[in-house]
């Protein structure tokens, strides 16, 4: 009934953004919801986002609209986001789409591999061959590549997953390791969280639950993403 479309409506025209996240569900679910998402978002931006305008309202319309699968939605999604609503800085010298195509699709077990690789490929060659990362590689990353794979991370997931958004965390804790990992399920008591099975591969993880770092060599690599100059 037009009564469910028009309180949808006044939560997507709230401007408050847990609200509007809330209806996005809904009204993918409505032909007529479909049509007020894509207008909304033309509205919002008829071209994809520079890497410095993180919109997670939009980032969640697009993998809504991916989903429905309607036309209507395909047409709109290729004609004004080809790629996806944020877009890749030329500057970069690898190639992030993988990533945000996974994010996309809420494929997040994907991306959180397609990130581990593209930081290797970052990293170099060896880092490639060796498939992780020392500390010291990570010391050297351009903060441009740190901030478009965090942006594309924090545009797909609601504004809750990303480098930047662990760091905010751990900033909260004191920096205090031992009270991170419990916060964002990586750690229960004494049993580390196993990846890949015992992780959360959907918006319904904690906030800063991914993407992973592996801790089996020890904190240095994520201390050295966390404190990268990248955020500051
Ligand atoms: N794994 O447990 N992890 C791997 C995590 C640990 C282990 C990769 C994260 C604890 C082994 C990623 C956590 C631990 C391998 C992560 C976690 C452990 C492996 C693939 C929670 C045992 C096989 C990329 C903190 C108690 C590979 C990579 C190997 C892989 C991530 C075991 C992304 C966040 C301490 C045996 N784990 N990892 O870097 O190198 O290998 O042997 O963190």
């Amino acid at each position: 009934p037009s009564t469910a479309l028009d309180s949808l409506a006044t939560a997507l025209n709230s401007g408050n953004l847990k609200k509007q996240l809330a209806a996005l569900p809904a009204l993918a679910a409505l032909d007529d919801g479909v049509a007020l998402l894509i207008d909304f978002a033309k509205d919002r931006s008829p071209q994809p986002l520079a890497i410095d305008t993180i919109d997670p309202l939009l980032g969640r319309i697009c993998q809504l609209l991916n989903r429905a699968d309607l036309p209507q939605a395909r047409n709109f999604l290729e004609g004004y986001y080809p790629d996806g609503v944020v877009e890749l800085p030329r500057e970069c010298t690898v190639d992030y789409q993988p990533i945000q195509t996974a994010l996309l699709e809420e494929d997040f077990d994907q991306a959180d591999r397609i990130t581990i690789q593209k930081l290797c490929e970052l990293a170099g060659p060896e880092a490639v061959k060796r498939k992780w990362l020392y500390f010291t590689e990570v010391d050297r990353f351009p903060a441009l590549d740190l901030q478009v794979i965090d942006g594309l991370w924090r545009t797909y997931s609601e504004g809750k997953f990303g480098f930047s958004i662990q760091r905010e965390i751990w900033l909260g804790v004191g920096q205090d390791w031992e009270k991170f990992w419990p916060k964002i399920n990586w750690k229960q008591g004494n049993h580390w969280t196993r990846w890949p099975g015992e992780f959360t591969w959907s918006l319904a993880a904690p906030r800063g639950h991914l993407p992973t770092t592996n801790q089996l060599r020890g904190v240095r690599v994520m201390n050295a993403l966390m404190r990268h100059p990248a955020w500051s």
